[in-house]
């Protein structure tokens, strides 16, 4: 065979298929002549066992649609990917720049990756094969590999590190973020980060990754292979550091998930603080009561139980020099006039305990979260971070000068020098629930949660409440009423136990079965972020938006 035909630099080392060969299956006629690929790994004649990972590049200038691995034959029986069990399109700028003549064509991102379980064939020497088919129908096999199986063999943890990208620095406030997955043939026991060959930290595991799943069909806890940390760089010297990831099995057998640089050029101690609003979610109805009530032994700002709206989440600042560093407080501003503030100056009210709550902290920064403590470990006040605020929407009606319709809430942080960040920017629709007769229900989504991947059919979780009766609870993907995939209907499973929201909003019926549980087909939407509403019907028979989520869907979707 001559290679002389393409210019192709002698750093390809991989052995490159020029005109892969005819097999019965593959159609030829009216097919691209040329096609190019290999399979990368495994390596030939590699001893393999576990869950054997099969990565590689095809190219014939059509999109791919498909790509089928198949051992010890090319048979139909052979085939031991299902359709769909490969992850595809892959960008690989190395491929790119090596075959620039593919650039801007259908199918410039020729990588592919999928897996198969070794413990499926005997000891010994065997033949892989993967057949390519793109979006016209057209397929051709990659030359075969031969590789040799060893089941007796505890296989090492193996994975992939998402971030820090190779050479990328932390971010701007100073958290560097650790993410990836891992997989094992037994059970990963733990995922350690090195920092400069020292362990720093160990990794969070069993994050949901349905886009490893797909193409890990064979091993069931790849749906929850992802592992993450968040790490306070300040604690480390400006400039380049190098950070090892490491898996380690039941079995204490260790594999290198992968080395990287990154760089930290902290300026401190003027990084901002950084966290997030659990709720409301966005564009939540808040209300209250517009009657104008007498104040209550609080001071006057809660004044009906019934309606109170609450704002929580948790924020966190990096601990440069550890005097300095650490949130100081955390505020509540509407179109951008100031409601709450947990440091309680110039007459705002602090912290404090809300007699109409039953002697409740409210407004208030400091409250245990140990869900942070868990992906921020070694952060100042990592234990403490959350704050949670209590407003009486009647209040800020009758009392503040803010009139019925749509705002802007703003939740900030500020630290002990000062920086101010805005957690996040929240519109909400504000409304007297006493002069329509119809109190707006107060809904949550607490699975997925804010810009959480998702796969599959995934069941979404959360509780709805109003004031008439909750009837139906609908789910609304950007604005698309959904089918429950797996009751056929148009509305949630409504009713289930909910002893947390009982305890917080104890005015409202079916609070103590207030949740619901929805099966979300993801595989019917697009790989990007959407818009999930929950829309309640009530006993008035009044249709209400109860708020959105926002999430992200990764399916590893066939392009046919
Ligand atoms: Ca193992
Ligand atoms: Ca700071
Ligand atoms: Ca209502």
């Amino acid at each position: 065979m001559k290679l002389n035909a393409l210019v192709l630099p002698v750093t390809a080392a991989v052995l490159l298929t020029l005109g892969a060969p005819a097999f019965a299956q593959c159609p030829e006629e009216g097919c691209p002549a040329q096609t190019l690929g290999t399979i990368e790994a495994p390596a030939e004649g590699a001893l393999v066992s576990g869950f054997v990972r099969v990565t590689g590049f095809a190219l014939n200038g059509n999109l791919v649609s498909n790509v089928d691995l198949f051992i010890d034959g090319t048979d139909e029986a052979n085939r031991v990917t299902p359709a769909g069990g490969a992850n595809i399109n892959l960008p690989r700028p190395d491929v790119t720049q090596w075959l620039p003549q593919y650039a801007g064509t259908p199918g410039e991102q020729p990588g592919f990756e999928m897996s198969f379980r070794a413990a499926n064939y005997a000891n010994g020497t065997h033949t892989l094969h993967v057949r390519i088919t793109d979006v016209t129908g057209c397929c051709y096999f990659l030359a075969p590999r031969t590789i040799r199986i060893d089941n007796a063999k505890n296989q090492a943890p193996f994975g992939v590190l998402d971030v820090p990208l190779p050479d990328s620095s932390v971010h701007a406030n100073g958290v560097l973020a650790v993410a990836g997955w891992a997989l094992d043939d037994r059970r990963i026991d733990h995922v350690d980060v090195l920092i400069d060959g020292l362990i720093e930290r160990g990794a969070v595991l069993g994050i949901n990754r349905p886009d490893v799943a797909a193409f890990y069909p064979n091993v069931p806890s790849a749906a929850t292979s992802g592992f993450l940390v968040f790490i306070d760089s300040t604690r480390l010297t400006n400039g380049v550091h190098t950070l090892t990831v490491k898996a380690t099995d039941d079995q204490g057998q260790q594999g290198l998930i992968d080395v990287r640089r990154f760089q930290v050029f902290n300026n401190a101690p003027n990084l901002p603080p950084f966290g997030d609003v659990d709720q409301p979610m966005l564009q939540a109805t808040w209300f209250g009561n517009c009657l104008r009530l007498p104040g209550g032994p609080s001071g006057g700002e809660i004044r009906d139980t019934r309606y109170v709206m609450f704002v929580s989440g948790w924020a966190l600042d990096t601990s440069v020099y550890a005097e300095r560093g650490g949130v100081s407080h955390v505020f509540l501003e509407m179109d951008g006039v100031v409601l709450k503030d947990t440091r309680g100056a110039f007459g705002t009210l602090g912290c404090r305990r809300e007699f109409n709550l039953d002697n409740a902290l409210v407004d208030c920064y400091g409250f245990y979260r140990p869900d942070v403590n868990v992906f921020y470990p070694g952060f100042p006040q990592s234990a403490n971070s959350g704050y949670f605020f209590a407003v009486d929407v009647g209040h800020l009606l009758t009392e503040k000068g803010f009139k019925e319709g749509n705002h802007m809430l703003q939740v900030k942080a500020a630290d002990k020098e000062d920086n101010v960040t805005l957690l996040k920017e929240l519109p909400v629709h504000i409304e007297c629930a006493t002069q329509n007769l119809d109190p707006s229900p107060l809904g949550y989504v607490s699975d997925p949660m804010n810009y959480q991947f998702v796969g599959g059919i995934h069941p979404v979780l959360g509780w709805a409440l109003d004031l008439d009766g909750v009837i139906r609870v609908r789910v609304l993907i950007d604005g698309v009423p959904q089918i429950d995939a797996v009751t056929g209907r148009d509305y949630a499973e409504y009713g289930l136990p909910s002893p947390d929201v009982s305890a917080v909003y104890p005015n409202y019926p079916q609070r103590a079965n207030a949740r619901w549980r929805f099966y979300l087909d993801t595989t019917k939407l697009t790989n990007s972020e959407h818009d999930l509403l929950v829309e309640v019907i009530d006993g008035r028979g009044n249709y209400r938006s109860a708020g959105t989520r926002r999430f992200v869907v990764n399916n590893n979707t066939l392009v046919r």
